[in-house]
């Protein structure tokens, strides 16, 4: 060893040393884990985080490495942040604005190609079951089927012999539905035709701007290509691109996906379940699902309650087999089955470190490399499945799936988990904390559970924003980021919002965590919300925050804005509504794609822990300021968890006055002291 080495090591045992788990996640159960991992010396995402620091360039989204000439690197100077002439520049002359644009672009397609992938091979599973090549899936949910089809030009009725209109066989619907669908990727001309669900201001606003994507894949190209040395090089410009793709994404690949997975697998309604590690259990076949897919892990559910299966695990020794998931795999079957969730982003390696882990199945994104090196310390076996993502670290197992053969695949894959379980070697220690829910609020149960089976209406949401109980609506989704304390800013925003009357819509990983933390019972309500949200979520039963589902469903958060800008009396578009977005703990490339498809439908959206734009100040007042002038949205980033949420209800009433019902409710943040008043009273 170099002295240089020694050093290194020497500050790598004191960092170790220093940093306690609760000083990296506010979860109980997973602060337990990173206990239990460095007792036995097993590696995380935790330790990592301390050993390496982040780029400060790449941090600053200024670091170009688009051609062979660069890396540049381009981080900001004491003159620029003073106000001095900005002469920064690439070996092309690419300019510091010109480099992040061209970076945070490259960060939207690549969010947009995972969401629409996801998307495709949706679509293709789709037309599968449609044309009844595969007898795995059927179509399930034939009312949502019919209330889509015309979105997709596709006649549910027909004019018969007697000029009589008919009903057309679900079966011919189906097909053609597919057909369309999955033409929406490959299209060159024209418009992607889900885009037409919006709000009809806003899909005007998007047509003058010509921003309406043509093909979902197009626009993903096109941003490669514009980004390549050389060719686009304003960054307003570079923009628009961004836009189209974004909102080829959110309105289109996204959204296709989330309408044909609940066709085919059923329109999440209310459900209960539990969340975090304390749902693993010691004497049965722990089988953890993993990813973002519901194609085959909906296979695995079924092959998991098999008598056979069963009385295979009964053999070999465990009480029966319990499945649960981890990211957004997690939350399609947590929606649909009430399957419980394992936890979030960053406890995907902690759930193998409870030695209870028999199998961890997964599919695509979101799945970090290092599991395979965590499982080879313990007996799980991890499991890729799917062709794009495989992995070369540590000794894991492929099993592929076909849609053709899903169920056969999936009973494979059950097996495995199964005789894996008399080799568990390690104690298993399994955190003794899970928390009650209720997810499935896709937005027609919202619609359903507001108004009521026969009058079924976003009315009541409106009515009582209107009169002020509810002060608006906030949509906080995204990841966990080992740069910044698990689940705190999470669970740091949410309770801000609710506590200040505002309505909290969730996805991703920000559900779980709020899952985690008890915030998605109806109880939770009288703990933690303003006395207008507790009134509101007691008389009709629902949580103050609602899971929607996973990061595609984020398409649902759109759908279900576009119902309240319809139920009147709260403006005429979305950019007219008290909301905004926010993502606290996001790192995916996804986020950002996310982010820039609610900002351009006319959200205020915040990001939490940092953005890649400090750098280029110009792009960067760009996203935070000027976008707002054209699409009534924009970017903004805030590291503090208060303070985010408080800009957040600052939009919040900002919108209420322009909409004239701010006297309403008076403009008061509460805080705890102002809550345990009101209590005590
Ligand atoms: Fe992945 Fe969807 Fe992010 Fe969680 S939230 S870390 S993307 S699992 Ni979408
Ligand atoms: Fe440098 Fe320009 Fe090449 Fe980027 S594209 S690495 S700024 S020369």
């Amino acid at each position: 060893m170099t002295a240089e080495e020694v050093k290194d090591k020497a500050v790598e045992a004191k960092v170790k040393k220093i940093v306690k788990a609760q000083d990296l996640t506010i979860d109980p159960a997973s602060a337990m884990m990173i206990e239990r991992s460095q007792e036995l010396g097993v590696e995380t995402i935790f330790d990592r985080a301390q050993t390496m620091k982040p780029c400060n360039i790449g941090v600053q989204g200024t670091c170009c490495k688009n051609c062979s000439q660069g890396p540049c690197r381009l981080p900001l100077t004491k003159e620029v942040s003073g106000g001095g002439e900005d002469t920064r520049k690439g070996l092309c002359g690419a300019t510091a604005n010109t480099i992040a644009a061209r970076n945070f672009a490259r960060m939207v397609a690549a969010g947009a190609a995972a969401h629409s992938d996801h998307g495709r091979g949706v679509a293709e599973t789709f037309l599968a079951a449609a044309r009844k090549e595969t007898h795995d899936y059927k179509i399930q949910d034939t009312k949502k089927l019919l209330e889509i089809a015309p979105d997709f030009g596709v006649d549910i009725t027909m004019k018969g012999d007697d000029g009589k209109t008919l009903e057309r066989n679900i079966d011919e619907i189906a097909v053609e539905v597919g057909e369309k669908a999955l033409a929406q990727w490959g299209q060159q001309t024209g418009e992607v035709c889900t885009l037409k669900r919006a709000p009809k201001p806003r899909y005007e606003l998007w047509k003058k701007l010509g921003v309406i994507p043509r093909g979902i894949d197009r626009e993903i190209v096109e941003i490669m290509h514009r980004t390549h040395i050389g060719v686009d090089q304003h960054y307003e410009n570079i923009l628009e691109q961004c836009t189209r793709s974004a909102l080829g994404d959110g309105w289109g690949g996204s959204m296709i996906a989330t309408d044909l997975q609940d066709i085919l697998f059923g329109c999440p309604y209310p459900v209960k379940s539990s969340a975090n590690l304390g749902v693993l259990k010691a004497d049965h076949v722990n089988i953890i699902i993993h990813g973002h897919e519901p194609l085959l892990s909906e296979m695995i559910v079924t092959a998991a309650e098999l008598p056979e299966m069963i009385a295979l695990s009964k053999e070999k020794g465990a009480k029966g087999i319990q499945l649960s998931g981890i990211c957004c795999t997690a939350n399609e079957i947590l929606m649909r089955h009430g399957v419980p969730l394992a936890g979030n982003f960053l406890q995907q390696e902690l759930a193998i470190i409870t030695g209870a882990v028999d199998a961890m199945v997964v599919d695509v994104q979101c799945i970090m490399e290092n599991i395979a090196n965590v499982a080879d310390c313990f007996h799980t076996k991890v499991i890729t499945t799917n062709p794009r993502a495989r992995i070369a670290s540590g000794h894991t197992i492929h099993i592929e799936f076909d849609e053709h053969t899903a169920f056969e695949d999936a009973k494979k894959i059950v097996r495995v988990a199964i005789e894996n379980f008399p080799n568990r070697q390690k104690e298993v220690i399994i955190p003794r904390y899970s928390s009650d829910l209720v997810a499935g609020f896709s937005y027609e149960a919202i619609n359903y559970h507001l108004g009521g089976t026969f009058r079924a209406s976003y009315a009541p949401l409106n009515d009582n924003i209107i009169n002020g109980r509810i002060r608006g609506i906030g949509g906080v989704v995204g990841c966990n980021n080992a740069r910044t304390k698990h689940n705190d800013g999470h669970i740091t925003v949410v309770k801000e919002l609710i506590k200040n009357d505002v309505i909290v819509l969730t996805t991703g990983c920000n559900a779980i965590a709020c899952a985690e933390a008890g915030l998605l019972t109806p109880e939770s309500a009288k703990v933690h919300c303003g006395p207008g949200l507790a009134e509101v979520c007691e008389t009709v039963g629902i949580p103050p925050v609602l899971h929607m589902g996973s990061c595609v469903d984020n398409s649902r958060i759109l759908m279900a804005a576009t119902e309240v800008v319809k139920a009147g009396g709260l403006g005429n578009d979305i950019s007219d509504l008290p909301a905004a977005g926010s993502a606290p703990e996001w790192m995916s490339e996804k986020a950002i794609s996310i982010g820039h498809y609610f900002v351009t439908s006319g959200v205020y959206t915040v990001f939490g822990v940092t953005m890649p734009l400090s750098g280029a100040p110009v792009f960067e007042n760009y996203l935070y300021r000027e976008l707002e002038g054209i699409y009534g949205g924009m970017w903004d980033c805030e590291p503090d968890p208060v303070e985010h949420a408080r800009k957040m209800i600052a939009h919040i009433d900002k919108k209420r006055k322009a909409l004239g019902i701010d006297k309403a409710r008076e403009r008061v943040l509460m805080d705890m002291a102002d809550r345990q008043k009101l209590e005590a009273a």
